[in-house]
């Protein structure tokens, strides 16, 4: 007999979905067919709408620096969190929704058992060695329905993955370039953070990693 060594089953990578909820789940490598429709896209929306650092109405800046695309953008200052039409640094719109952000926000929340998501905010973070995000909840949405998409690109992170209460035990997960965090349902409120990114020098995105979340704010 011969083996078929590059046969099409050969090259494909079985799913690896790891649960780390009841309706909250790690997709490895689901986005990287769409990491180059990705760094075309950020190109576009950052010449509009550049990375900034947020302050939070506590008086802190935040360590990672975010832009946002889509009909919402989530903005921060002395008054408070809240989605905004506008982006404040030029009083315009934010940039459209790329396809491939409603592409893979359908797929991923598909596969997680969420179907028909259709996000209208896409946040972009970016994290510098260094730079972490401390544990809190996404609820600045107007209703918890929908699931949330998020997917990391460039260094590696640990991801804090908690309770409903900010002291309850938190889980750490590796999250790599590529990976996909869907969570929704009864998992939509847990508490989250990102430690310390380590420093390194990523081959596509160099030194930083990349989180793009997807949400329906409105
Ligand atoms: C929340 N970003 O932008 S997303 C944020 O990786 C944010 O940059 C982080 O938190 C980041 O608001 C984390 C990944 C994530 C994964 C699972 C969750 C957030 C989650 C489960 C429950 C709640
Ligand atoms: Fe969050």
């Amino acid at each position: 007999m011969t083996l078929d060594l590059f046969g099409e089953d050969d090259l494909q990578q079985p799913a690896r979905i790891e649960r780390i909820g009841a309706q909250a789940f790690v997709l490895r490598g689901f986005a990287l067919p769409w990491v180059e429709a990705f760094l075309e896209a950020f190109d576009a929306i950052l010449l509009k709408s550049p990375f900034r650092q947020m302050q939070t109405p506590g008086g802190f800046t935040m360590s990672a620096r975010l832009s946002s695309c889509g009909a919402l953008g989530w903005t921060s200052d002395g008054y408070g969190y809240r989605y905004s039409p506008l982006d404040p640094l030029n009083a315009t719109a934010w940039p459209d929704m790329p396809a491939a952000f409603f592409e893979i926000a359908d797929a991923a929340a598909s596969t997680a058992g969420f179907a028909g998501f259709v996000p209208d905010a896409g946040l972009i973070n970016t994290y510098s060695p260094g730079a972490k995000m401390s544990l809190h909840q996404d609820k600045n949405e107007r209703r918890y329905e929908s699931p949330i998409v998020s997917i990391s690109l460039g260094l590696p992170a640990v991801f804090q993955f908690g309770g409903f209460g900010r002291s309850d035990p938190t889980q750490r997960i590796s999250l790599f370039h590529g990976d996909v965090v869907v969570w929704g349902g009864v998992d939509r409120l847990r508490f989250h953070g990102v430690l310390p990114i380590k420093p390194g020098n990523h081959p596509i995105l160099g030194e930083q990693r990349i989180n793009i979340t997807l949400r329906k704010a409105g």
